[in-house]
């Protein structure tokens, strides 16, 4: 008999990011982050991927002299988080979240990224959010770096390809572990490490035509290198600032399904799977996986390790696996007359069995368990989905109560079906999961395509995809939903 009685504490809650959410981002002494360049492309088809983000130098400059234009760079207003975060951290505790996920702006704290000194301000803002989570009650869970290292680290120094960028970043993880050793206890230092391969502009800061004459796949792989490091050692300082403190990495869990029964097919989608994998199988187990420094001799990449770098990352693996799930898609090795769908990040084979989201997304639930099942089975470490969600073109309604709202039975049934499936993992499959934060628990910037109406909240912000709005925030049914299944720990379910 299925109770769906989630464990007791499971953290339910939901998930930011700071360069989607914030706001206010030339405000409180925040400098330039990569995402404030990252310009927004409504008019250009949303499933393609990669017309919404390469970008050039050139359009790093035409966005640094256009500092007034909100319109075409949209993450820079966001949800405007930064006027609002008291009313929406009181909308997440009415929901009963027991965590919050958050990203802090790393341009908020070193505003260049190589400052002598951090910015006050910067933390004092961070300071006042975890207080007001604590006075609900709700956990901070906190991502060091999402999508938003500082400009100047891109124009100065390349970002992650200088060795240099490790050291600022320990300083920055420095500053933000001794401040708020007492106030947070979960921590993530990079978001989907994995992404650097698919967007090396907005993980890594690296630009293409910097780099003219060089092997682009080896500048990847030496600003991963140092990224791995840098992993590392923020794990250790957080360690010794607050024993008690978890730190996790951060996958974006990419679900592959072979097209047919053909081994060639079932090879290609084992080795599309280890192709993410190798991030975490480095991040957990402390040392790269033959297979990628097989990929680097096969590929000439000469990646630059020093000795030390080895034995950091060995000394200082992560705690937990946290890691982000929307869809699954298919993979064949002759591609040939097959239909593609888009995917987070990704475009691939279409799966006739599953239906798509207006953005191309292919739901499957069942793939969340089967997602857990791999996870759990590699790394016999606690997992921690901290982003899964559904994308959707949504209208306020009159709520016959004066106010507004949004019937977003979309949200409820993509939820439900996959929190059936955590479920099973936990009770049938012998899953750890920690926690679940949906992507995005209120309405936000979306990474890919910079839209505001690529909603996901349980939260409507009115803000469209050019800025125009009050930015009042509006519960939607599902809030009430989300609340209900909080409150009776998943409980509910066993009635739907
Ligand atoms: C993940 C990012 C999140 C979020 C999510 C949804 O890759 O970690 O920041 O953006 O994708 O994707 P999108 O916003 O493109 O719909």
């Amino acid at each position: 008999m299925k109770t769906y009685q989630f464990p007791d504490g499971f953290l339910w809650g939901g998930a930011t990011a700071a360069n989607q959410f914030e706001g206010g981002w030339n405000e409180g002494g925040k400098g330039w982050s990569v995402s404030d360049c990252a310009r927004s492309h409504p008019d250009v088809d949303v499933t393609n991927y990669s017309a919404h983000n390469e970008i050039t130098s050139k359009d790093i400059q035409e966005a640094m002299d256009h500092p007034e234009d909100l319109v075409h760079y949209p993450k820079r207003h966001g949800s405007d988080f930064y006027h609002h975060w008291k009313e929406d951290i009181a909308l997440m505790a009415e929901m009963g979240f027991k965590v919050f996920r958050l990203s802090i702006a790393w341009s908020r704290i070193y505003p260049n990224g190589d400052d002598e000194t951090p910015n006050e301000e910067g933390l004092k803002f961070y300071d006042q959010i975890f207080d007001e989570c604590h006075k609900y009650g709700i956990e901070p869970l906190v991502t060091i770096s999402h999508y938003e290292p500082p400009l100047n680290l891109v124009l100065k120094y390349n970002c992650w390809y200088d060795r240099k960028t490790i050291g600022f970043f320990e300083n920055y993880v420095r500053t933000i572990s001794k401040r708020y050793k007492d106030k947070v206890t979960y921590w993530l230092t990079f978001n989907e490490v994995d992404s650097m391969i698919r967007h090396p502009y907005t993980t890594g800061g690296l630009v293409r035509d910097r780099f003219e004459g060089k092997n682009f796949e080896e500048v990847i792989f030496q600003s991963m290198h140092h990224q791995f490091v840098a992993s590392a050692l923020a794990t250790k300082i957080l360690h010794e600032d607050n024993p008690s403190c978890k730190v996790g990495c951060m996958l974006t869990k990419l679900t592959y399904y072979p097209y047919s029964c053909r081994p060639e097919d079932v090879l290609e989608a084992q080795q599309r799977m280890r192709a993410i994998y190798c991030y975490s199988d480095t991040q957990v187990f402390g040392e790269y996986p033959a297979y990628l420094l097989a990929r680097f001799k096969n590929h000439g990449l000469n990646i630059v390790m020093e000795p030390e770098d080895l034995r950091i990352m060995k000394e200082y693996p992560v705690d937990f696996i946290s890691f982000s799930y929307y869809m699954s898609s298919c993979v064949a090795k002759n591609t040939e007359g097959l239909a593609t769908t888009a995917g987070n990040t990704i475009t691939a084979v279409k799966n006739p069995y599953l239906k798509a989201s207006d953005w191309g997304w292919q739901t499957d639930p069942t793939g969340l368990r089967i997602s857990l099942v791999d996870l759990y089975d590699r790394y016999r470490k606690p997992l921690f989905i901290v982003e899964n969600g559904l994308g959707e073109k949504e209208e306020l309604v009159e709520d016959g109560n004066g106010s507004y709202t949004v019937n977003d039975d979309a949200h409820i049934e993509y939820y439900r079906d996959h929190f059936k499936q955590m479920y099973d993992a936990i009770n049938e499959d012998g899953v750890e999961l920690m926690g679940y934060t949906s992507w995005a628990c209120i309405d936000l910037v979306s990474e890919s395509t910079k839209q505001m109406s690529k909603r996901y909240g349980f939260i409507y912000v009115d803000c469209d995809d050019y800025g125009n709005g009050t930015f009042s925030r509006y519960r939607k049914k599902s809030f009430w939903w989300y609340k209900h299944v909080i409150e009776t720990n998943g409980a509910c379910l066993g009635e739907e």
